[in-house]
């Protein structure tokens, strides 16, 4: 009985996409929302060894996360929803930034505070479910 267990579970491992794509994110972190708002932006560098597209993002310090991306428009920034992810390329990571691609929390937690590390849920087209540790900072 044991050894089939033992079976099954390796013919499951070995049944896992996954392990084709492997996925880092780094330097993820959330910008300190000023007291009483409650949007915030959050950032991550993603590495990936294949092609993937991020698909979205979650986390419990907030009713909402959305992908955006600031543009320049003339002389003003403007903020878009990406609605279909952003990509990931396996030869230059996808580095998010202030003045770039961002996660968008809305229906921030009041509770999340300077200091603080929260944890983030990215979802990826071919790699899945990544959580990522985010430091919530000024900059
Ligand atoms: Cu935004």
């Amino acid at each position: 009985m044991r050894a089939l267990a033992l079976t099954l579970m390796f013919l499951l491992a070995a049944a896992t996409p996954a392990a084709a794509q492997t996925i880092t994110v780094e330097n993820a972190w959330i910008m300190t929302p000023p007291p009483g708002v409650t949007e915030a932006s959050a950032f991550v560098t993603v590495r990936a060894s294949a092609d993937d597209r991020l698909l979205g993002a979650s986390c419990e310090c907030a009713q909402r996360a959305d992908l955006h991306e600031m543009n320049m428009s003339g002389s003003t920034m403007t903020m878009r929803p990406l609605r279909y992810g952003a990509p990931v390329s396996a030869s230059a990571p996808l580095t998010m930034g202030p003045h770039g691609v961002h996660i968008m929390l809305t229906g921030v937690n009041a509770a999340l505070q300077e200091g603080q590390i929260v944890p983030l849920r990215l979802t990826f087209r071919d790699g899945g479910i990544v959580t990522a540790n985010a430091e919530v900072r000024r900059r």
